[in-house]
């Protein structure tokens, strides 16, 4: 019992003055990190060189799209853990860079997945673009902490559409003005002009008989240039026997409906 306290009390010594060795432990286990000549290999004792800051890329989203009639709005979320302020994201269009953006806006969801983030890091802005098919990507645009090795910019992914010259088209009666009319989204930016077709059917009794048969036609009106974007409303006259409607905006393209 005696022998073995004073064993565990040595041992505790040892411990203390920081000269304890493992039995059978190589004698540079114990290094000379006191000594800055020659240099040690004191970082864990493992001799790899200290890596220094290193880059996180950064995290974020591209949620939705939106064309709103001269441009798309785009929301989502970026952020960086090696940035306390708000990340920028780009956003290219068709391949060409068209805004930056700066992302601090409200998102509670983004600090409820990330507290460490905060709320305020959300994008919700309007790019200008035009109607037609086209390709929207968004990039978190990464933040490298000094001395570290930059990773590249994060894409946050890509978005389609294809919006016609002219959306929502439509003829309906107005019964205070007591007169049809034609209403459509104007998509386009710096039309001429618009063409308004009517494609209709007349019936034509055949003569001698009772029989009637469908003879197609087509009219076509010419409608001032539009303002910017947005609806157009005003009275046209209707066939009888319509089945479509199409609007043009010449050297644009065209865009119609069957459900009259
Ligand atoms: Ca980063």
């Amino acid at each position: 019992m005696r022998r073995t306290l004073i064993r565990a009390g040595v041992a505790v010594l040892l411990a203390l003055s920081g000269a304890a060795v493992a039995p059978g432990a190589p004698a540079h286990a114990a290094s000379r990190c006191d000594q800055p000549e020659p240099p040690p290999t004191c970082n864990g004792g493992g001799g790899d060189p200290d890596p220094g800051p290193v880059d996180i890329a950064p995290l974020g989203a591209f949620d939705t799209m939106t064309f709103v009639g001269n441009g798309v709005r785009v929301t989502g979320w970026a952020a960086d853990y090696d940035s306390s302020g708000p990340l920028l994201v780009d956003v290219w269009i068709d391949g060409a860079f068209a805004k930056t953006l700066t992302a601090n806006a409200y998102r509670p969801d983004v600090a409820a997945a990330y507290p460490s983030f905060g709320a305020y890091r959300g994008y919700d802005a309007v790019v200008p673009s035009r109607h037609g098919s086209h390709t929207v990507c968004a990039w978190a645009i990464n933040v490298t902490p000094a001395g570290a090795t930059p990773l590249p910019h994060r894409g946050l992914g890509c978005k389609t559409y294809d919006v016609p010259v002219a959306t929502n088209i439509q003829s309906y009666y107005d019964f205070s003005s007591k007169q049809w009319m034609v209403a459509f989204d104007d998509n386009v930016l710096g039309e001429a002009s618009f063409e308004v077709r009517w494609d209709y059917y007349i019936l034509q009794t055949l003569p001698g008989s009772s029989i009637k048969i469908a003879s197609p036609q087509t009219r076509t009106f010419t409608l001032p240039a539009h303002d910017g974007t947005g609806r157009v409303s005003l009275p046209l006259w209707r066939p009888e026997h319509a089945t479509k409607l199409t609007i043009t905006a010449p050297g644009f393209g065209s865009a119609s409906t069957t459900a009259l």
